[in-house]
């Protein structure tokens, strides 16, 4: 490809992305310490669709907003998806919520109580329900259930129970509908998390069928944990779902993806790209899944998406042709350069260049500012309760 082709290629690429916001991310969070409550949060599901809204305005890529259940109940979802259509985007993956409930105290449906382990399965039952109503394709699991002690109850008979529960919620799936399990090291258990790994995560989906598949929430790793080879792992395999972005350092912090480590968000792009798993007909949802517990929240996340973008632009601007070569002549420094050459250019004037061709402003941060909406949702929303975790 000359220059220019290969330029206007990485644009329209560019162009197709698709990034789904969360609606949690634009409630009030914090961490177990304190939640700092802000300024103009939505008070219900309406207006945190809304700001998805709002955000998909400015970048024009995340067109779709993903629902947490029971935080984003509401009595009519077909309105819920109605007032999503009329603000220009659509009702994305309904995520489920198994571990707010005192029931839920030793594990959901891993409980040795089949009354605990039944009302479990019946609310990601109810999830399918409310995926039929909105429209979703993906239903995304992730338990927290586990142990604290050695002893505390036995590891492969909460696998069964674990088996047992996702079996019986994914026959119920509708034909194009899918499960997405999420996996998580640690946290809230501290000794064993039933689903800890995505090795974990791989095998209950291959028992299940086709359509349950990995999710990667790129903060449930532990320190070091090479992502990028899970990433390969699972495509190979045909089983990779999509991510829950986020950026963490320490544990799981639900920060902006590619805050912290930019240069690993592009190793994991670089992946997808290899793959020819960017397109949409490969059917991996990229997800953030964050929370903005200090930050302005719709920047935060029109910054989040800025930033998958760049890692995408410098991910699709690897010379695969050279990386070839050298890797087959052994040449492992050449090899090293084309990953470290298209990482360290500057994607920035491109993507400025992508949102003008879209019709966009090309600074969507200050975009927004400029625009008002801040001051509007301040003051639209200054009664009432600001949701938040929980609500
Ligand atoms: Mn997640």
């Amino acid at each position: 490809m000359t220059d220019l082709a290969a330029q206007s290629h990485v644009l329209s690429t560019l162009r197709g992305q698709r990034i789904e916001t969360a609606s949690w991310a634009y409630g009030n969070s914090g961490t177990r310490f304190k939640v700092f409550a802000q300024q103009g949060v939505p008070r219900d599901p309406y207006e945190k669709i809304a700001d998805a809204a709002t955000v998909h305005r400015f970048t024009g890529v995340a067109p779709t907003v993903a629902l947490h259940i029971p935080w984003d109940k509401v009595a009519d979802y077909p309105d819920l998806a109605r007032h999503a259509a009329d603000l220009g985007i659509a009702l994305g993956t309904i995520n489920a919520n198994v571990f707010q409930d005192d029931d839920y105290k030793l594990g959901s449906v891993t409980n040795a109580d089949p009354a605990v382990r039944r009302k479990a399965i019946g609310h990601l039952l109810e999830c399918v329900d409310i995926m039929d109503a909105t429209g979703s394709r993906d239903l995304k699991l992730w338990f927290s259930d586990g142990t604290n002690y050695p002893g505390q109850d036995d590891v492969r008979t909460r696998q069964d129970r674990l088996a047992a529960a996702l079996r019986e919620t994914y026959d119920r799936l509708g034909p194009d509908q899918r499960m997405l399990l999420e996996y998580k090291l640690f946290e809230p258990a501290f000794y064993m998390t039933d689903v800890p790994d995505w090795g974990t995560a791989y095998l209950h989906c291959t028992q299940l069928g086709e359509r349950a598949q990995v999710v990667i929430d790129t903060g449930h790793h532990a320190p070091g944990t090479n992502i990028e080879f899970i990433v390969a792992m699972l495509l190979r395999a045909g089983r990779l779902g999509g991510f829950d972005f986020n950026s963490r350092f320490y544990a799981d912090d639900d920060l902006m993806v590619g805050s912290a480590d930019p240069f690993q968000l592009f190793r994991i792009m670089h992946e997808i790209v290899l793959a020819g798993a960017l397109e949409q007909s490969a059917g991996i949802a990229y997800m953030l899944d964050q929370c903005h517990n200090i930050e302005p929240k719709i920047p935060a996340v029109i910054r989040s998406v800025m930033n998958v973008q760049e890692a995408t632009a410098k991910a699709l601007l690897v010379d695969h042709a050279a990386l070839a070569a050298a890797q087959q002549a052994g040449d492992v420094l050449e090899a090293n350069a084309a990953l470290m050459d298209a990482y360290h250019t500057d994607v920035r004037p491109m993507l400025r260049e992508l949102r003008e061709d879209m019709g966009l402003d090309p600074d969507p941060i200050a975009a927004y500012k400029r625009s008002g909406y801040f001051e509007k949702i301040r003051d639209e929303r200054a009664q009432g309760q600001a949701a938040g975790w929980g609500a």
